[in-house]
């Protein structure tokens, strides 16, 4: 009998991959797979800064001049340079603590901007690239990070979601709301509203994706899933989540599913259009596998010398997000250093900025805890409050007497 193709089955080729038994060589073919780019990662912008061509995509990105091309290098600039301030921000004790975004910015720039106005982004807690993409003020992000906020902007204004701790939970809230979207007739034409859901690679290990992508299905509801592989779900690696390669498990459920190199900031802006439009025009949902790589800490309570080789971290550095689009635009003379450099003390300004607000961010007072949990008044929180500053205020007293 012949060995059946278990990691990328074709339609109609043999028995199901599901009712077929791998053969040894085959799972460890799936797990390589599962953290190997590989021949269907769809690239529009080689590591070195090569325009590569696509049949498919490259009307999706059509209207990307210079122009465009030099404002998706500032854009990305600008996040990695909040970024490192914020790290560095946590180190002093000004912050609680950080989540990195380092390495993941072309999948963030490149999906958000993909965005329209009216569409809705459900983030995870590393998506600051996305919620800047959507107009978020970024000081809005740090009251998260220093413990004194829940989240910080009018999420209905941005269409940006408060950010979600609960691993995988906001696929279910996603879910939910892209089938609103369907149900208020919001879907169908080029101006149809579509929704994207950001999540990790170890986050499709949890239910609540499960259950979200069955009810999406189901529903063809107008979603986006946009999961970031950056390898790593803290210290476990993806290749110990998954037999195969994340987007292939889009066929299981009945949508489409695809790889893109999400350190290819054309690449994403690309795909998460084209799955964008799908669901604008009622063929959603659509995954997206944005392969890409987390170059510092999970968070910065971890420390990935623990687990992982720094050799791995090497060889992820020569596929740099940023790199490749400065080597594009400097190669084809569409930038010069003056530009460069005008960006980068546009990004210090902005990171200075940053570091002023979070030096000075005002202490909420206490009893904020209590307010917007509900719409309307509730007697039980409001005795919980009554009881809860009352206590404060016996430290007070104490203190005077
Ligand atoms: C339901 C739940 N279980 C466990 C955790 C602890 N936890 C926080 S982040 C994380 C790993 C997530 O990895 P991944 O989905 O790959 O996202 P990444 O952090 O790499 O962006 C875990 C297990 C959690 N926050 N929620
Ligand atoms: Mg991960």
């Amino acid at each position: 009998m012949p060995s059946e193709q278990w990691t990328h089955p074709e339609p109609g080729d043999g028995p199901a991959a599901v009712a077929a038994q791998p053969s040894p060589e085959q799972v460890i073919a799936g797990l390589r797979a599962t953290s190997e780019g590989g021949a269907e990662l769809t690239q529009l912008l080689t590591p070195e800064g090569e325009r590569v061509p696509s049949p498919q995509f490259d009307k999706y990105v059509e209207d990307v001049d210079a122009e465009a091309l030099r404002g998706l290098y500032r854009d990305m600039v600008l996040v990695r340079r909040a970024d490192r301030e914020a790290n560095a921000m946590q180190r002093q004790g000004q912050l609680g603590i950080w989540v990195p975004l380092l390495g993941q910015e072309a999948a963030q720039i490149g999906s958000g901007r993909a965005l329209k106005a009216n569409d809705m982004a459900f983030p995870s807690y590393r998506e600051h690239g996305v919620a800047y993409a959507r107009g978020v003020d970024m000081k809005d992000l740090l009251g998260i990070f220093r413990c004194t906020d829940h989240s910080g902007w009018d999420y209905r204004r941005h269409g940006f979601h408060p950010y979600t701790i609960v691993i995988g939970n906001q696929v279910l809230n996603a879910a939910g709301y892209a089938m609103g979207q369907k149900f208020e007739g919001k879907v169908g034409d080029d101006d149809g509203e579509a929704t994207i859901v950001y999540f990790g690679d170890g986050a499709t290990s949890q239910g609540d994706v499960h259950e979200g992508f069955v009810w999406a299905a189901v529903y063809d509801a107008p979603l986006v899933f946009f999961c970031q592989n950056n390898q790593w779900a803290i210290s476990e690696p993806t290749e110990r989540q998954s037999r195969l390669p994340l987007y292939q498990r889009a066929r299981g459920y009945g949508f489409p599913g695809i790889r893109v190199d999400g350190n290819d900031v054309l690449a994403c802006l690309a795909v998460s259009r084209w799955a964008l439009d799908e669901c604008r025009h009622g063929n959603g949902p659509v995954l997206i596998e944005a392969f890409t790589y987390r170059m510092d800490a999970h968070t910065t309570t971890d420390d990935p010398t623990r687990y992982r080789l720094s050799d791995e971290l090497e060889e992820w550095k020569l596929k740099d997000p940023i790199e490749r689009v400065r080597a594009y635009l400097a190669r084809g003379g569409h930038a010069d250093q003056a530009f460069f450099d005008k960006v980068q003390a546009e990004a210090d300004t902005f990171a200075a900025d940053l570091r002023e607000y979070t030096f000075n961010m005002p202490e909420p007072p206490p009893e904020r805890i209590f307010s917007n949990v509900y719409a309307e008044g509730n007697p039980v929180l409001e005795a919980q409050r009554e009881e809860f500053l009352s206590y404060l205020d016996g430290f007070v007293s104490a203190g005077e007497h």
